[in-house]
């Protein structure tokens, strides 16, 4: 039995780790329809994105800088935006491009010419699919959708398999899994059969603090509090996404809900308490019934990701080290007010406890932040210090520590009580206890 400190990400884990930002597109019939979850009925001759142009959206997310794009191949009302063999329900039965379009191939092949990592989602809950009570008919409908998904449109970084609708109803977990390993072995597992990634448990986009990699179980579903016990296969090693719609409320695109943008700040605050928590961002930016993901939506997420950018971009000093102590000796005093830890997770996350110290002009020593988790990122805000030592103390890990890297930047984007500001001064919540948690290693969400 692999104990939590044994626990290691595999290479694929650690690359995805390593892409923290990622775009999520709900695209489909309720694009024309104005629902969340169509019911299945909706007829296919009302997709017709006039103007649709997945070059547009993957632009868009190269500028904002998301490193990956997810598509929502099939949605809960089981229509396919590719022409599959299995259905007529699809594209193919649409007059989008006289029913000779591919959604996912087009989405896939302009992610391939940007460099941007493409992955699907894929519901196993089908609300249109006439065998789906037929347990094991459905099983093999599904398999087959898979498998074309896996199959035709080149390399996949992660398949989203949802929980939401099902509930109470089982799937052949292993031949899924086994047909993802076979044919996208490099791919992320989302959260259902055996995952190599899981939910955080919210649609918030915000992970708590610690949000540690090992986990025993995850939540699968909004709407049961069942949880997830993993199969015996599952590696200890399931680092958390946090996805979220920019809209508040809402996936898919509607029309007059631009209004449901969340202001620059709360995007900020997203930010800080996903990738600054360790957890990897999925933010849903929705195109709309032309095919274009709004200028709105768009610019909202550039304005965030370019904020982060600025923010991050320029160090103050850096540093890396293995050992309880890290000491950062500067040549002439910085000045700066967050910090940047990462641990070298290929070796396991091994920090429980720890605190940065930056040494004053006075010579005295202060403590700027102190926490257990860092694992792969953990951002650390406190007020603007000039300072020409720092050091990390680990007081208690698991082995020793390995610091990838220990980053100080001067953002002036700091209030006197030691919170991240907005452009507009506004804080920036970045509280350790926004969502209760246990604090152990391993502790379920
Ligand atoms: C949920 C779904 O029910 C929503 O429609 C959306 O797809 C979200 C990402 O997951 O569980």
């Amino acid at each position: 039995m692999t104990t939590d400190s044994q626990a290691r990400p595999s290479k694929a884990q650690l690359a995805w780790q390593d892409l923290e930002l990622g775009m999520f597109c709900h695209f489909g019939i309720n694009t024309f329809t104005g629902n969340e979850w169509g019911d299945g009925t909706d007829a296919p001759g009302r997709f017709n994105p006039t103007h649709f142009d997945a070059n547009q959206w993957v632009s868009v997310a190269k500028r904002a800088g998301f490193r990956y794009l997810i598509l929502t191949a099939k949605h809960h009302d089981g229509f396919c935006l590719w022409p599959t063999r299995t259905t007529d329900y699809s594209v193919r039965s649409s007059p989008w491009r006289d029913g000779q379009g591919d959604v996912v191939r087009e989405v896939s092949d302009a992610c391939q010419a940007a460099g941007i990592a493409f992955g699907l989602y894929l519901s196993p809950w089908d609300r249109h699919e006439s065998c789906y009570p037929d347990q094991s008919a459905y099983d093999d409908f599904y398999a087959e959708q898979l498998t074309e998904l896996l199959t035709q449109y080149g390399p996949l970084v992660e398949v989203w398999f949802d929980g939401a609708g099902s509930e109470g109803r089982a799937y052949d977990w292993e031949r899924i899994m086994s047909l993802t390993e076979r044919y996208q072995p490099g791919a992320m597992r989302f959260n259902m059969g055996v995952p190599t990634i899981r939910w955080v448990g919210n649609e918030d986009g915000v992970a708590p603090y610690p949000c540690w990699n090992r986990a025993a179980s995850a939540r699968t579903s909004m709407f049961t509090n069942d949880m997830l016990t993993w199969l015996p296969r599952t590696p200890l090693w399931v680092p958390a996404e946090c996805d979220v719609p920019i809209r508040r409320t809402t996936w898919f695109w509607h029309p007059e809900e631009a209004y449901k943008i969340r202001p620059h700040e709360e995007l900020l605050d997203i930010y800080y308490r996903s990738v600054g928590h360790g957890c990897n961002l999925l933010m849903n930016l929705a195109p709309d019934d032309r095919g274009l993901i709004p200028d709105a939506d768009a610019d909202a997420a550039i304005r965030m990701l370019d904020d982060v950018h600025a923010r991050f971009a320029n160090p103050v000093a850096e540093t890396a080290g293995e050992g309880e102590l890290l000491l950062w000796h500067a040549p002439k005093p910085a000045t700066f007010d967050h910090a940047v830890l990462m641990e070298q997770i290929e070796e396991g996350e091994r920090v429980r406890k720890y605190v940065l110290e930056a040494r004053l002009g006075d010579g005295a020593w202060t403590e700027l932040a102190c926490g257990s988790a860092i694992g792969h990122k953990r951002i650390d805000v406190f007020p603007s210090v000039t300072a020409d030592q720092v050091r990390l103390a680990v007081r208690e890990s698991e082995g020793m520590p390995l610091i990838r890297s220990l980053r100080l930047y001067n953002t002036g984007a700091v209030s006197d009580a030691g919170s991240a500001i907005n452009l507009d001064g506004t804080a920036v919540d970045n509280t350790n206890d926004a969502i209760p948690l246990a604090g152990k290693p391993g502790a379920s969400l």
